[in-house]
């Protein structure tokens, strides 16, 4: 029997909620297959661990997650620790020490889940992102200059080396091709007269390795409006950091909110443990209050057995999300139920051994 070793962080806020129902979804499919089993490894790592120990995670913490062949990470961030130091510290280091270069975040209306917007059906939101992750926007490099003099400056470099932005937009051209479907560049090239015009020619190069796959290119302000008022043209998308970062958020608003959005972080070599957390925060304003919605965190356990190759156990998770959404029984206040967490988790456990 193969077993798999998952370092679990719950990390702050509704982050320990959420896991902790992901964790029994995770257990409960494991029971049905005999090949394969989980075993988890709690870190404690995060805000609380911040405030005690003046750092987000063991400083030895990367080599003691090497050695796993995953993580499920709930949320990341508490007023009291500044934003940057949570996500730097902690989610950002983890996708940059593991080459996790890949973000795949599904845009996808499930049957049962309400668009905000009016009168779309299923079919037509259907996406999959596919977020640079490791450079770009994020890349960590700037200066604080003259700091509280009359000549202050900050500087925020963005980074798109040729290797960067080559491997993430030939991921996406694999995809794409793969499922025979059309592959969106989300760029800025007019503004970001560097950086994006590189990421164009780039994604021009890269395509005449594919000529059988469809493409089409957008300004990334284009993009967001096209979202809304035409989502069924994006079916593959690739783009940087920041942008698949902001534009996936647009994605869940029209894909049933941000309860439901799934992130997984990629090595695809797998040299290094991936990384699946829900896109959401910590939402502190309803942590420890059993109201947190845990089906983003359900979906990106099923991205995990995806990756693990058990694609038929991702898909059970999913149709018991859409199962959930379609008889509107047992959902949490956020998608217009009464449900607690725990209700949900108990549920979710119920439909998938049934
Ligand atoms: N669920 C993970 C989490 O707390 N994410 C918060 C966040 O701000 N993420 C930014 C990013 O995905 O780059």
């Amino acid at each position: 029997m193969k077993t798999y070793k998952i370092a679990v962080i719950p990390g702050d806020g509704i982050g320990p909620e959420v896991i902790n129902e992901g964790v029994k979804v995770l257990n409960k499919i494991a029971e049905l297959d005999s090949s394969f089993k989980f075993d988890f490894t709690y870190f404690p790592w995060g805000c609380r661990f911040y405030t005690k120990h003046g750092k987000m995670m063991d400083d030895d913490g990367i080599d003691q997650l090497k050695e796993f062949d995953a993580i499920y990470l709930g949320a990341v961030g508490f007023p009291g620790v500044p934003d940057h130091i949570s996500l730097w510290d902690l989610l950002l280091v983890i996708r940059k020490s593991f080459d996790q270069y890949v973000n795949l975040r599904p845009v996808k209306l499930l049957r049962g889940a309400h668009s905000a917007l009016a009168n779309t059906k299923n079919d037509d939101i259907d996406m999959l992102f596919i977020r640079e992750n490791t450079e770009g926007e994020y890349s960590g490099a700037g200066d604080w200059l003259f700091k509280g003099q009359d000549n202050e400056v900050v500087l925020q470099n963005a980074v798109f080396s040729r290797k960067g932005t080559e491997r993430i937009i030939r991921y996406a051209f694999e995809v794409a091709r793969r499922e025979g479907k059309t592959l969106t560049s989300i760029s800025k090239a007019n503004a970001l007269n560097y950086s994006m015009v590189f990421w164009d020619e780039v994604f021009e190069e890269v395509s005449l390795d594919y000529p059988e796959v469809k493409t089409a290119s957008y300004l990334v302000d284009a993009a967001a409006m096209l979202m809304i008022t035409d989502p069924k043209r994006f079916e593959i998308v690739v783009t940087s950091n920041l942008f698949g970062d902001i534009l996936t958020d647009v994605g869940a608003a029209i894909a049933g909110g941000i309860g439901l959005a799934a992130g997984a972080n990629i090595n695809p070599k797998r040299k290094y443990p991936s990384m699946f957390e829900p896109v959401h925060g910590s939402a502190p304003d309803i942590a420890g209050k059993d109201l947190s919605n845990p089906l983003a965190t359900f979906w990106s356990a099923s991205q995990m057995l995806d990756f693990f190759g058990y694609e038929e156990y991702g898909e059970v998770i999913v149709s018991g999300i859409e199962e959930l959404l379609s008889t509107k029984e047992l959902l949490t206040p956020d998608m217009g139920g009464t449900a607690t967490t725990s209700e949900v988790g108990d549920k979710m456990v119920e439909i998938v051994t049934s």
